[in-house]
C-alpha cells in the first residue's frame, strides 16, 4: 500500500491494446489511484504471466484489470492464478468486432469469474470506475471521489436537458 493507496496491476495483452486502455489510466489517475501497466500475453508469454499474477499481492497490488482482444484468454487466466478481485475489458476490433473477447472474457466457468465491463474505450473507462467502487470500500476516500464523480455527471446532463430541451405542442 503507497500513502494509504490502493495499488492496481493492469495487464495488456499486447501493445495494441494500450490506445483504448489509455481511458483507464486516466480514469484512474482522475480518482489518484496508484497503477501499473504490464504487457503480458497468456498465449505468448503464459509462463510470466502466471509468476506476474501470481506475485501481484506480495507487489501490494489490491485488484487487477485485464484487457485483451480476439480470443481473450488473459482475465480468465489471470482470475484463475489469484484471490484478488479481476476485472476483464473486452478489446473491439477484429473480424468479430471484439464479441469474441466480449464472450472470452464473460463466460467464465463456475467459481471463477471475471467482473466484465463492455467493449472498447467505454469499457476501459468503466473498468477504473468500477475498480474505484470496489476499492472505496476500504479506502473511504475513494468513496467520496466516485461521490462527486456521480454528481458532476449529474450536473452534466441536467446542464444539457436546460439548454437542449425540444417541445412541441399542437392546439
Ligand atoms: C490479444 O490479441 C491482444 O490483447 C490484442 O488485443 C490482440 C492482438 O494482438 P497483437 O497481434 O496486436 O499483438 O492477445
Amino acid at each position: 500500500m503507497a500513502n494509504g493507496n490502493p495499488r492496481v496491476l493492469i495487464v495488456i495483452g499486447s501493445d495494441s491494446d494500450l490506445p483504448v486502455i489509455e481511458a483507464t489510466l486516466s480514469q484512474l489517475e482522475e480518482f489518484q489511484i496508484s497503477y501499473e501497466l504490464r504487457i503480458s500475453s497468456a498465449h505468448r508469454t503464459p509462463e510470466e504471466t502466471k509468476s506476474l499474477i501470481k506475485s501481484a499481492p506480495e507487489d501490494d497490488f489490491s485488484l487487477i484489470i485485464a484487457a485483451a482482444g480476439l480470443a481473450a484468454h488473459l482475465p480468465g487466466v489471470c482470475a484463475s492464478y489469484t484471490h484478488l478481485p479481476v476485472i476483464g475489458v473486452p478489446m473491439g476490433g477484429g473480424d468479430l468486432n471484439g464479441l469474441d473477447a466480449l464472450y472470452s472474457i464473460v463466460m467464465m466457468p463456475p467459481g471463477v469469474p471475471v467482473a466484465t465491463v463492455g467493449i472498447g474505450k467505454i469499457g476501459a473507462r468503466n473498468a477504473a470506475v468500477l475498480a474505484a467502487q470496489i476499492l472505496s470500500l476500504k479506502y473511504p476516500f475513494l468513496a467520496d471521489k466516485i461521490k462527486s464523480f456521480k454528481e458532476t455527471q449529474r450536473e452534466g446532463v441536467l446542464k444539457k436537458d436546460e439548454s437542449l430541451r425540444i417541445k412541441k405542442d399542437y392546439d
